[in-house]
């Protein structure tokens, strides 16, 4: 592999970090710690957007907004020409997030050029830093939204009429936030992409190692559940007479444990993040409830029979007063990445003389929507605390990010000598 390998500023790297993680701070009641709360295109995330998109042109970055708010920066390389070599990640958080989900991966691409600026470093192609919009998927309930659009899984005009619970639409809040951009909506394909993100699991941490070449990721379902009861007295209403909303949402959110610890689904994963019955008064029978499913499986096929046998579920509980109604938010296959990339990868840690792990990702990422249009992997940096994410006690440690990052300005660059 081609070029010396690059060390970034580590400092320069957590600083930025920091800073951002100063937007949409809350103080996170249960864990006592600083949390960041910042919903796609809420201010909070536009606040964050501004900030960054400050420091991207401070680096002499061409930046440009698309019509989905993916912010795109370009490095030029000396061939004009040439399909660019693409990194990044997202800016938008869950609501009680830590410092690093996507913020590494759009940081450490802003870091890696002010570091090849530097050393007066210049590529043949272009290098991109891009900020995809609403990759978490829980405000307008569909994950890797941005990038999905932009490699053309989802059409702009469906992502500009996703609505949150508010009912107020993708397509508004970019207006209202000031992103809402013009040109093409979808990426032209890029020569490489290449993500770098906390591994949010324990995988690494468990193995001692900082980085990890990551081989893809495992395929994601989500849907809505509403099923619909009748409101009656909690006093006077007998059994025989309920139809209890209620009692069927619990039946799903066990049964959904049910299969996973059955393991007749491989290594399938189940949650219930939302759930919420209606009205929602303590001396009334719910008339109504409503959670959300998220699957999680490596084997599309294992996926598929949970998916399946689930239905039949939600199908038997129907009858005496109950009615089931799903509607589908999110679903994403299981995505391999690029073996060739994963080298480039694996070369530039073990350049760095960094021992390192092969790893699937357990969680979604903006890097498997660019699969679909260029050769695509990421880096994973290895997370604390048995790696919890999505939580404000997320944490990796300023030299696993360094690290982390070195890899991934050894490998963009060697990609955008080709
Ligand atoms: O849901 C996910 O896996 C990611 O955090 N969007
Ligand atoms: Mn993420
Ligand atoms: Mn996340």
């Amino acid at each position: 592999m081609t070029g010396s390998p690059l060390t970034i500023d580590g400092d320069r790297l957590w600083r930025t970090l920091m800073e951002l993680a100063e937007i949409g701070a809350y103080h996170d009641e249960r864990t006592g710690l600083r949390g960041v709360n910042r919903l796609a295109l809420t201010d909070a995330d536009a606040e964050g957007r501004r900030l960054v998109i400050g420091w991207l042109r401070e680096a002499g970055l061409d930046l440009r907004v698309d019509p989905m708010g993916n912010i795109i920066a370009r490095r030029p390389g000396t061939d004009a020409d040439a399909a660019p070599v693409v990194t990044g990640s997202h800016l938008d958080s869950v609501a009680t997030a830590g410092a690093f989900d996507g913020c590494l991966g759009v940081l450490g691409g802003l870091e890696v050029v002010r570091t090849l600026d530097e050393r007066g470093i210049s590529t043949r192609r272009p290098i991109e830093v891009v900020v995809f919009t609403e990759e978490e998927g829980v405000r307008f309930g569909t994950d890797m939204l941005g990038s999905a659009v932009a490699a053309g899984r989802i059409p702009l005009a469906v992502a500009h009429d996703l609505i949150d619970r508010d009912g107020i639409s993708v397509g508004a809040e970019l207006t209202r936030t000031g992103f809402a951009g013009d040109g093409p909506a979808r990426f032209d394909p890029p020569h490489a992409y290449v993500e770098c993100h906390i591994e949010q699991g324990p995988v690494l941490a468990r193995a001692g190692l900082s980085v990890g070449v990551v081989t893809g990721v495992q395929g994601i379902s989500w849907q809505q559940v509403t099923i619909t009861g009748r409101a009656a007295h909690a006093g006077t209403t007998p059994t025989e007479l309920r139809a209890d909303a209620g009692i069927a949402a619990a039946r799903i959110v066990l049964r959904l444990r049910e299969m996973v610890d059955c393991a007749g689904y491989g290594e399938l994963r189940a949650t219930v993040g939302h759930l919420a019955v209606h009205p929602d008064l303590t001396n009334i029978v719910p008339a109504r409830a409503e959670l959300t499913v998220d699957l999680r499986n490596p084997d599309d096929e294992q996926m598929a029979r949970a998916e399946a046998d689930l239905a039949d579920y939600l199908d038997s509980l129907v009858g005496s007063g109950i009615t089931v109604s799903t509607r589908r938010m999110a679903r994403t296959a299981h995505v391999p990445f690029d073996a060739r990339v994963q080298q480039v990868i694996a070369a530039a840690a073990g350049d760095h003389g960094l021992d390192q792990m092969s790893l699937l990702s357990g969680a979604g990422h903006d890097a498997q929507e660019m699969a679909a249009i260029c050769p695509a992997a990421m880096i994973f940096v290895r997370g604390e605390y048995d790696g919890i994410s999505h939580n404000p006690r997320e944490y990796s440690t300023p030299e696993a990010c360094a690290r982390g990052i070195d890899v991934l300005a050894t490998a963009l660059v060697r990609l955008a000598d080709e």
